[in-house]
């Protein structure tokens, strides 16, 4: 209501300022006849600032005074950051990094046992991974509509998926199939978050063993992953899960159908050619070997039928996951290819569920395939002949509805809620604005500089918002001050609101290699406020069996597992405050936060230990350690929590023997 109230008063100012502004670029004495002095003021300001009209308009689309929220929440991936970073639109404001793949020691993320199990139960046995190549974030869907209850992510460089639970924007759960050894294609929902999905790039043997290169051709393999996810449990239920096995092409991104194309996924490939490099050997590298064909193969999933396949019990056990053989799938029908021009990168299912958008990196169309089209053709089988693995291949030029001169080295697409579709084009660094009904290119906005993926407002949902589209520039150059040489990205906001496209904010973002964003309407998200009720587990969301939910439950127990200290915080005491072990004891400690007020979180941190935790309200954090080295070690709240937060402290007394 709030919201409401203000919207009114602030677009009267937002005028006023404009018109202000206006009158001012049009007058030679703007101070005279503005007639206000806060004409005057803005215009000295623009001048000493050397700001233009379009700058000062670009500010006030953009600029979000204190305690007014934004439209939009972006999730945008943190490459090799392993994290998630969570961005305001229109303000570009960062509002959270969430620890994902990477542990994160501000949200004790990785610290404390529950996130450490999360990150050991999605690493290879023994083996904890601590970093991570996030490249696609997916929101969950309801009727193909963002929903806001989850966000998914995939790791690139070790083949991992995690859940991400909105209510509190925590990781809960990584899952890592054993089959693929890395991905790319993925994280994409089915339109009911039926399943993730989660694709191999570089082939490789099923389930990680070995085979030599010489063997490429009969021993490797791509995947496709079909995560069962389960939403009332807020899980992945690896058990449920199911693979269909792929040529050793190198599958790239992949989107699922939605409308007429639900049930289906589609997924492109490069290096159809099967090339694997040496260069000591004397052959071409990877690159060249890959890049021989004019047309790769565009995949064309039937994945309901697989389901129902896989049901069936029609699958190959491998490394613990069921999987569809491409022999199975062959004979089912579940698999076709369709020729795809050069390098392909982009497949993008438009909002009306039938056209198929394809951009090849080498290339300068965007292909546009009919699935009403495509669905003809497999009905009556009309193939032009089959792959060097027997998956039948469709032709081309009956497959599509028409292509696009956009420009060289197209990649990703998205939409709006005017029927436009907007791709990235590598080589020219700009966006590409065009019709979609018409097939023609309206528009294009330079960017800076070597845009990979774009993300515009619930842009790849069956309902886009339009209004906002950011461009994720892989290279920022002279944008912004010098750093060194390992330059921030730059994440560049557009306003797609009118017919011409507008750049209005460069966002500079200092964090791995964000590949890919999504951009959801803000109302959209209901976060908690606090873990309630007192003593809840935030991975369980459920009451923590080790919570100390009053100050007289305080205790240390010695059990023969070791000495388990059940701990309270609230302003501005750790209970707890001094605790005797002997050296070699295992220590569990058991914190609960006894506060239920907004934002009064404490941390808490044993000094030369490497234990650190963060414990919001309501929250219980479990976390164990050896006392291995004897002395005195103090431990204390990191948060700065209230007026007294420095004597929220205490002693981890370790007797020597
Ligand atoms: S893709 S390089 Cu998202 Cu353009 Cu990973
Ligand atoms: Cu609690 Cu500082």
């Amino acid at each position: 209501m709030a919201r409401l109230r203000n919207i009114p008063r602030v677009a009267l100012t937002l005028l006023a300022v404009v018109a202000a502004i206006v009158v001012v670029a049009s007058c030679s004495d703007g101070q005279k006849k503005a007639g206000v002095g806060a004409s005057a003021d803005l215009k000295a300001l623009m001048l000493a600032r050397g700001l233009t009209e379009a700058d000062v308009t670009a500010a006030l689309k953009t600029f979000t005074p204190t305690g007014k929220k934004d439209e939009f929440y972006l999730f945008a991936s943190g490459g090799h950051g392993g994290n998630m970073i969570v961005i305001g639109v229109p303000s570009m404001r960062i509002l959270k990094y969430i620890g994902v793949f990477t542990p994160e020691p501000w949200q004790g993320y990785g610290y404390d046992q529950e996130t450490r199990d999360i990150l050991e139960a999605g690493s290879p046995p023994g083996n904890m991974l601590t970093w991570g190549d996030m490249h696609h974030p997916a929101f969950s869907e309801t009727n193909a509509d963002y929903d806001g209850q989850f966000i998914f992510a995939n790791d690139k460089a070790n083949a991992r998926l995690a859940v991400i639970d909105l209510r509190d924007f925590a990781t809960k759960q990584i899952v890592q199939s054993g089959l693929i050894m890395n991905d790319h294609g993925g994280t994409f929902v089915t339109p009911n978050t039926e399943y993730v999905i989660e694709t191999a790039q570089m082939a490789a043997p099923l389930g990680g063993g070995y085979a030599p290169l010489s063997e490429y051709n009969d021993k490797y393999r791509g995947a496709q992953i079909y995560w069962k996810f389960d939403r009332a449990k807020g899980r992945i239920i690896k058990e449920q899960s199911w693979a269909i096995e792929l040529p050793p092409y190198m599958q790239d991104l992949a989107d699922a159908g939605k409308g007429a194309s639900d049930g289906w996924a589609f997924c492109n490939s490069v290096n159809t050619e099967r090339a694997v490099g040496d260069l000591q050997g004397g052959k071409p590298p990877l690159e060249s070997g890959a890049s021989q064909n004019d047309m790769d193969f565009l995949h064309v999933i039937n994945w309901r039928k697989a389901e129902a396949v896989a049901a069936a019990g029609k699958t190959k056990t491998i490394a613990g996951m069921r999987v569809i053989t491409l022999e199975t799938a062959i004979a089912e029908g579940l698999l076709a290819f369709i020729p795809e021009p050069k390098s392909p990168h982009g497949v993008d299912i438009a909002p009306n569920g039938t056209d198929i958008v394809v951009s090849g990196k080498l290339d300068t169309h965007a292909t546009v395939y009919d699935f009403n089209k495509i669905m003809a053709l497999m009905e009556a089988k009309t193939y032009e002949g089959v792959d060097a693995y027997g998956v039948p291949i469709l032709p081309f030029r009956d497959t599509i509805r028409g292509q696009v001169e956009i420009g060289l080295g197209p990649l990703h697409t998205q939409f709006d809620d005017k029927g436009f579709c907007y791709t990235s084009i590598f080589l020219e660094s700009k966006v590409a604005k065009w019709s979609l009904a018409d097939l023609t290119l309206i528009d294009k906005a330079s960017v800076h500089y070597n845009i990979g993926h774009l993300s515009a407002a619930e842009g790849d949902a069956l309902h886009p918002k339009g209004r906002y589209l950011i461009a994720m520039n892989k290279w920022a150059i002279d944008r912004f001050n010098g750093v060194g040489p390992l330059l921030p990205q730059n994440f560049q906001l557009i306003d797609i609101s009118g017919d011409k496209m507008e750049v209005i904010y460069d966002m500079p973002l200092p964090l791995g290699e964000p590949h890919y964003a999504q951009m959801i309407s803000a109302d959209k998200i209901k976060t908690i406020d606090m873990y309630s009720p007192v003593g809840t587990n935030p991975v369980t969301m459920s009451p923590d069996p080790h919570a100390t939910v009053t100050e007289e439950d305080v205790r240390i127990e010695r059990k023969s597992d070791g000495v388990h200290v059940y701990m309270t915080l609230v302003r501005s005491h750790l209970n707890p405050d001094i605790i005797e072990v002997k050296k070699g004891d295992r220590v569990h400690i058991h914190a609960t936060s006894l506060e239920q007020a907004l934002d009064a979180t404490h941390g808490f941190c044993i000094d030369m230990y490497n234990v650190n935790l963060s414990i919001e309200p309501g929250k219980v954090c479990n976390v164990s350690f050896t006392a291995d080295r004897a002395g005195v070690f103090p431990y204390y709240c990191t948060e700065f929590c209230s007026a007294l937060h420095l004597e929220m402290a205490g002693y981890l007394l370790v007797k020597p023997n």
